[in-house]
């Protein structure tokens, strides 16, 4: 069934063409979008300006879990957007502190530092891992070391970058912030050896690695590094901003292990993709390692923000998407590894988070598959040249994903 939407609602609009050449004429080229033009959202569905109808497998890489245009998180946008929209932080306001217990509740931790986008949140706990090493740990002054992991991706600011080892992220972008240690994703042993290292006050880490593909660590990778990081005094520090609120099956990646980072990062999802909200948790003795006046940001902690991020971890719960990513996560993978096709190397994800690995066959790529599946109705792009990431907002239901299996089974097939 193809959903078509009245196009009087969109056709006011500038038309996919038109949206198209404006973008390519006054907008910076640093995204290769596949040319489809969005001018609509409602829960798994997305319409282009001339109504016709997708099923989005990207979730705008998993910031909108909660389905695009949630009624109660609008809502709260719309209540809260005709009250108070921002105060800054010269003073207090009245739904922040209620935000930061409701939150810090939630996730188990004693406090939290409210940032906008995921990578100010990342930086925000590079800053505080530094400022916990040289207070709290004895690290001599600009001698702290955080370890990250090959095939990261944190964010694009330069103090984030400076951690990646893509040469996409990197080239051309120099010189890069020091005081980096660089090890192999999913490698307990080569964790052991730099986190020995006294300097080394963090392992920053993505519990699934989302960019390099959703590669999922072996079982026990993360209960090795909460064990690895206690014996060396060293701050577990949770990169959940795509993996994180419940797209995964679990509320965090963390909880299919059950350890608890010291750190913890989230985004995307934490606003149902409404406006950028971020967060770092931790317990006090690391937090107020920051002081008055040493960070911060404009919109950190914003009234909009705060009523915007209550409504959307209260859809998490009230709408169980942990339980329903778990649940339609281990159908879509078993759907997928059962198409009989040659370009469908692997399978790989947990919840619905996951990827599949295509091999070039033909001289047709991963690209051409999504250009396919657009015009099938449905909406994924390949991450790396190689792998399509398929992320549908965790709302979809069994109706929904068999349709959408069935568009991607057709669409295989069709090569
Ligand atoms: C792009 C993908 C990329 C993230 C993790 C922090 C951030 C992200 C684990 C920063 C952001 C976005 C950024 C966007 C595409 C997308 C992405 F992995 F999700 F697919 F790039 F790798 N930690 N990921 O995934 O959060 O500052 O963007 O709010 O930059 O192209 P942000």
């Amino acid at each position: 069934m193809t959903q078509t939407l009245d196009t009087a609602l969109v056709n006011g609009l500038v038309s996919s063409a038109d949206a198209m050449a404006l973008e390519e004429n006054y907008g910076a080229h640093n995204y290769h979008p596949l040319p489809v033009v969005l001018a609509k959202g409602e829960g798994v569905h997305v319409w282009d300006p001339e109504g016709v109808h997708y099923f989005d497998f990207l979730s705008a890489y998993s910031a909108v879990n909660q389905g695009h245009c949630h009624p109660a998180i609008i809502g709260a946008l719309v209540e809260q957007a005709k009250t108070l929209t921002l105060t800054s932080r010269a003073f207090f306001n009245n739904v922040l502190g209620e935000y930061e217990k409701k939150l810090t509740e939630l996730f188990g931790y004693t406090m939290m530092l409210p940032m906008n986008t995921g990578v100010e949140a990342d930086e925000t706990a590079i800053k505080l891992a530094r400022k916990w090493g040289y207070t709290k740990k004895g690290i001599g002054e600009n001698r702290a070391k955080v370890i990250v992991c090959e095939g990261n991706f944190h964010g694009r600011t330069m103090g984030i970058i400076s951690a990646s080892t893509d040469p996409d992220c990197l080239n051309g972008f120099g010189p890069f912030l020091p005081g980096y240690v660089k090890i192999p994703y999913n490698d307990l042993a080569a964790l052991e050896r730099e986190a020995a290292d006294p300097d080394v006050c963090g392992f920053l880490v993505e519990p699934i690695q989302g960019e390099a593909g959703v590669f999922v660590p072996d079982e026990g990778y993360l209960k090795g590094v909460r064990e690895i990081c206690d014996r060396h005094n060293v701050l577990f520090i949770a990169d959940e901003v795509q993996t994180g609120i419940a797209r995964t099956g679990r509320m965090l990646a963390c909880d299919h292990e059950e350890v608890r980072p010291d750190v913890l990062i989230l985004g995307k999802a934490l606003s149902g993709g409404v406006l950028p909200v971020s967060a770092v948790l931790a317990d006090k003795e690391i937090m107020l390692c920051i002081h008055p006046g040493e960070h911060g940001s404009t919109y950190g902690g914003n009234p909009l923000a705060c009523r915007v991020a209550l409504a959307a971890m209260d859809v998490v719960r009230d709408e169980k998407l942990a339980e329903n990513a778990e649940r339609l996560g281990k159908v879509f993978r078993a759907r997928m590894q059962a198409i009989d096709h040659p370009m469908i190397e692997l399978v790989r994800g947990k919840g619905l988070l996951n990827a599949v690995v295509v091999k070039p066959t033909n001289g047709k790529t991963a690209w051409d598959v999504c250009l396919a599946l657009k015009e099938n109705g449905l909406l994924a792009k390949p991450t790396h040249d190689d792998i399509i990431r398929f992320a549908p907002p965790l709302v979809i239901t069994d109706e929904q994903l068999e349709e959408c299996i069935t568009i991607i089974e057709k669409t295989f097939h069709q090569f």
